[in-house]
């Protein structure tokens, strides 16, 4: 299992979180996630998908990927 944190921009309340939760939830391979607003922390199974693949999910929602580490 692989984890990345997120820094999103453009996220402003929980209305934010939950279109970014549906986000990554969506993707499988993904295991488990926490968000706030303006981050998300990712845990996945790097056989089954990539931080490419969640980034473009996180920015196909309406953010912006700020910094990923
Ligand atoms: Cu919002």
């Amino acid at each position: 299992m692989t984890e990345i944190t997120f820094k999103i921009e453009g996220m402003s309340c929980q209305h934010c979180v939950m279109s970014v939760k549906k986000a990554v939830g969506g993707i499988a391979g993904v295991s488990s996630y926490e968000v706030s607003v303006g981050s998300a922390k990712v845990v996945f199974d790097e056989s089954r998908t990539n931080r490419v693949e969640i980034a473009e999910a996180i920015q196909k929602a309406g953010y912006k990927i700020k910094a990923e580490g």
